[in-house]
């Protein structure tokens, strides 16, 4: 039986691969293991059944056999894991990318979560615009750092891994806040990221949930 992924029935981000089924999606497509999705509607997704997969009620989840996980950095640990390629077979280069997992989710991601939380609902309090100047530095700072330690190479850390898999995924909520503009390294990253044929082929499967959804 293909491994079962759960996705939104109808995604609010209109098919741009943000939401988090994609990284999943992505690790999947880079691994070459096929799998097959189940989609939930919001009020479903906090009923039993998928919490009893995911007891906060969100997506993605992921089922192989008896084994059932939530939260998507464990899922493409998982994958990355079990199959070969997207994690080095030297031990220490092997932490190192699973460092960078948890760096992309732990360390970057917050500020950038923040920061679309606050342009997606505060944006009618009168703070908003003081706010946003505050958490726009926060996700700058980080972003230079990041761009520090990429320098001109290629991917993280040696071959691409998990650890780029997600910090691109990450990255890629960015893409519409101007936030990238003075990190042409990290914008090249990123790009190099989505022209992977994996992404692509995931990319492609999450759009077509959506537009079948729209029919
Ligand atoms: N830490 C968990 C993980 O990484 O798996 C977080 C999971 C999570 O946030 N899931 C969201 C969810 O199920 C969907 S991805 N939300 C429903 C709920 O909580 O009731 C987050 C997301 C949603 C929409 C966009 N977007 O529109 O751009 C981007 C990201």
């Amino acid at each position: 039986m293909l491994p079962t992924l759960t996705v939104f029935e109808t995604s609010p981000d209109r098919g741009r691969g943000l939401a988090r089924d994609m990284p999943v999606r992505w690790a999947l497509e880079e691994v070459a293991q096929p799998y097959t999705v189940r989609l939930v509607s919001f009020p479903a997704m906090k009923e039993a059944a998928h919490r009893a997969r995911n007891p906060f009620g969100q997506i993605p989840t992921y089922e192989e056999g008896g084994l059932v996980l939530f939260e998507s950095g464990a899922i493409v640990l998982h994958l990355a894991q079990s199959h070969t390629g997207l994690l080095p077979e030297n031990p220490e280069a092997h932490t190192r990318a699973v460092t960078w997992i948890f760096a992309a989710l732990s360390t970057l991601e917050p500020p950038i979560v923040e920061r679309s939380m606050a342009a997606l609902f505060e944006s009618d309090k009168p703070w908003h615009e003081e706010r946003l100047t505050m958490l726009d530095a926060r996700v700058h700072t980080r972003l230079g750092d990041l761009a520090a330690r990429l320098g001109d190479t290629e991917w993280l850390d040696g071959a691409f891994s998990a650890g780029d898999l997600m910090t691109i995924s990450v990255l890629r909520r960015l893409a519409s806040t101007g936030l990238l503009e003075d990190f042409p390294t990290i914008r090249a990253y990123v790009a190099r990221g989505e022209a992977r044929p994996a992404f692509q082929r995931a990319f492609v499967a999450q759009l077509a949930v959506f537009e079948q959804a729209g029919r």
